[in-house]
């Protein structure tokens, strides 16, 4: 049986070292369909039945670059085994944006930090362990530019692709919370459970793509709408905002948690 992983991360993070790193010249270019943007897959090394999939850079999974409809489409439609997430570790902040929004998509998630041979010569430390219960996946790490866990990294996501699914262990606030379990009441029961949170977490923030695809009846989208409302005033802030101001939140807190900088001698924010 054929195993896809997807490869996904932020633009500049090392993908494509990465990538040819595990394909060696075993790759097909090709371009995603209907769009210009380049597709490329290649067999892992050693492995005739893993294919990795190099998805376009990307920074979220919101709709509004060509590249996040594409790489977002890809992963939701065609919901690859798992998910390998090349994050740069001397940028964990900004990185682990996007991390938090593939764990929410219900595909098991594997994060390799890149970039550690920079890391390790700044002497800062990233708390690998207390990162992966964070994120509620595993985390590894690598230097893609000198060949360092990458084999390793991959076959982590192999594995992970016939574990348990990545169940995301951020909670947003109450408000929040509370709309997102009416959302999924009401608009996406029928979906297979795993896809449910990252669903109604992008009809919260209204997300045209998403509703549009779900085609909901004008009942349930008032429905929907009443409970958006009532978390938008209790916030006193609009959808879209409140989601993108408490990831960031998270992943502060996380920041305290797992990531040292040299010269602070103690836990802090980057
Ligand atoms: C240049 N460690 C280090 N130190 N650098 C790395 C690592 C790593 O583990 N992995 C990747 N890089 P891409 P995207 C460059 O090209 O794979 C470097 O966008 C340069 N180029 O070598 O392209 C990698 O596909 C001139 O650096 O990333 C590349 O995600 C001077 O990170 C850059 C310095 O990698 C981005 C670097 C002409």
């Amino acid at each position: 049986m054929k195993i896809k992983i997807a490869l996904a991360g932020n633009p500049n993070s090392g993908k494509t070292t990465l990538f040819n790193a595990l394909t060696g010249s075993n790759q097909f270019v090709g371009n995603w369909p209907g769009v210009t943007v380049e597709k490329k897959e290649g067999r892992l090394k050693k492995h005739d039945n893993v294919v990795i999939v190099d998805l376009p850079g990307i920074y979220s999974l919101s709709p509004y670059t060509l590249e996040e409809v594409v790489a977002r489409s890809f992963l939701i439609q065609e919901r690859p085994d798992a998910i390998l997430n090349i994050v740069d570790g001397t940028n964990l902040e900004r990185n682990l944006y996007l991390t938090t929004q593939l764990t929410e998509l219900g595909i098991p998630v594997v994060v390799a930090i890149n970039m550690m041979d920079v890391v390790e010569k700044n002497g800062d430390k990233i708390r690998i362990e207390a990162l992966s219960e964070a994120l509620g996946c595993k985390v590894v790490e690598i230097s893609a530019l000198r060949g360092k866990g990458v084999m390793e990294a991959a076959e982590a996501a192999v594995q992970a692709a016939s574990a348990e699914r990545t169940v995301p262990m951020h909670r947003f606030s109450g408000a929040v919370e509370h709309a997102i379990a009416h959302i999924e009441e009401v608009a996406v029961h029928g979906l297979p459970e795993e896809q449910q949170r990252w669903y109604a977490i992008k009809i919260f923030e209204r997300d045209d793509k998403v509703l549009g695809q779900l085609g909901l009846s004008e009942t349930d989208r008032a429905h929907i709408a009443k409970d958006i409302e009532a978390a938008e005033k209790e916030l006193d802030d609009d959808a879209e905002s409140i989601i993108t101001n408490e990831r960031y939140v998270y992943i502060g807190s996380i920041i305290h948690q797992c990531y040292k900088k040299k010269s602070s001698g103690s836990l802090t924010v980057s």
